[in-house]
């Protein structure tokens, strides 16, 4: 509670502030910065929100900004008094914001990733919690903002994504979410536009990348490994939304405890961003010998080589890694 109570603290004397969310950022991270963002200009800040890549943030997304609060990296202040680092674990997923840490006069991390480093000078970190809207949800709670429309939007947006449509959410996180519904959150919207809506591009990109799919029902000490891989043929055809779903569909295999999406960096071919998901091994620390990191059931890193090389490399770690 101490650290909440430090964050509003921190937040209600802030005339000028600046929140970051990590590169291609998702529902919960653009959706509690800019709820977040939203209630300090309520309260007479000068705002912004801004994220390291790409240039403009997911279609699907942009609807979350009811105040045009979304900066282009280069259109932000040289540094900032109060920098608010949400849902980003390390400065290393700033991407090329990540100098502006060590260049803010104070620097306040919301998070909920069991990776974090806690590299900011007042923390609200917790991994217990199912999204960083719950965390900025307490954060909000404790500074006595009014939760309207907008802002119950945006935080309904990072629950209703990071606990997968709340099949991983608590009681206390269920009762959030009611709070959202009576400030005005429309589920039904909301879960179309961000999660069930898709261009019919969609559908041919699926059909060749889950037609290659792989199972190795003997991987992950025996408890099975599925992969997909998107080249940058496939992924051409498609937004980033739809290259981010393909992990949806891949962990649903039920002879799997561990789901992998290969995705080929189109800047550098024989790199791939990789998504993990689990139902039985600790994915966060086999992103860690990787370089990345996330959640225990849910994690991602980027691996240099050939397809096969990336897939043997998984396989290695995925056969030593601790179980859940
Ligand atoms: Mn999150």
């Amino acid at each position: 509670m101490q650290d909440i109570r430090d964050a509003a603290a921190l937040l209600a004397s802030a005339g000028d502030v600046t929140i970051l969310g990590h590169v291609r950022p998702d529902a919960d991270a653009l959706g509690s910065a800019l709820a977040l963002g939203r209630a300090l200009r309520q309260r007479g800040a000068r705002v912004r929100v801004s994220f390291g890549e790409p240039d403009e943030a997911p279609e699907t997304l942009r609807w979350l900004d009811e105040d045009g609060l979304l900066t282009h990296p280069d259109a932000l202040p040289d540094s900032e008094e109060l920098l608010v680092c949400v849902d980003t674990p390390t400065p290393k997923r700033l991407g090329r914001l990540a100098g502006r840490v060590e260049l803010a006069g104070a620097v306040l991390v919301i998070d909920h990733h069991a990776t974090n480093t806690r590299y900011g000078t007042c923390h609200v970190v917790d991994e217990s919690a199912e999204a960083s809207a719950v965390l900025v949800f307490r954060v909000l709670e404790e500074l006595g903002a009014e939760l309207d429309e907008p802002i119950a939007r945006g935080l309904y947006a990072g629950i209703v994504t990071d606990t997968s449509g709340f099949r991983r959410a608590s009681p206390e996180t269920h009762r959030m979410a009611t709070r959202l519904l009576e400030a005005g959150a429309d589920p039904e919207a909301i879960v179309r536009r961000i999660v069930d809506e898709r261009p019919f591009a969609w559908l041919p990109m699926l059909s060749a990348v889950l037609g290659e799919a792989r199972l190795e029902p003997e991987a992950a000490q025996g408890r099975g490994f599925v992969y997909a891989v998107v080249p940058v043929e496939a992924a051409r055809t498609v937004r980033g939304e739809e290259v981010e779903s393909v992990i949806d569909v891949v962990r649903s295999v039920r002879e799997a405890a561990v789901a992998a999406v290969l995705k080929q960096d189109p800047a550098h071919p024989r790199q791939w961003q990789i998504s993990l998901r689990s139902t039985g091994i600790d994915v966060s620390a086999v992103a860690a010998q990787f370089g990345g990191g996330g959640h225990r059931q849910a994690a991602g890193c980027t691996i240099a080589g050939s397809v096969a090389e990336v897939v043997a490399g998984l396989r290695e770690v995925l056969e030593r890694a601790p179980l859940l």
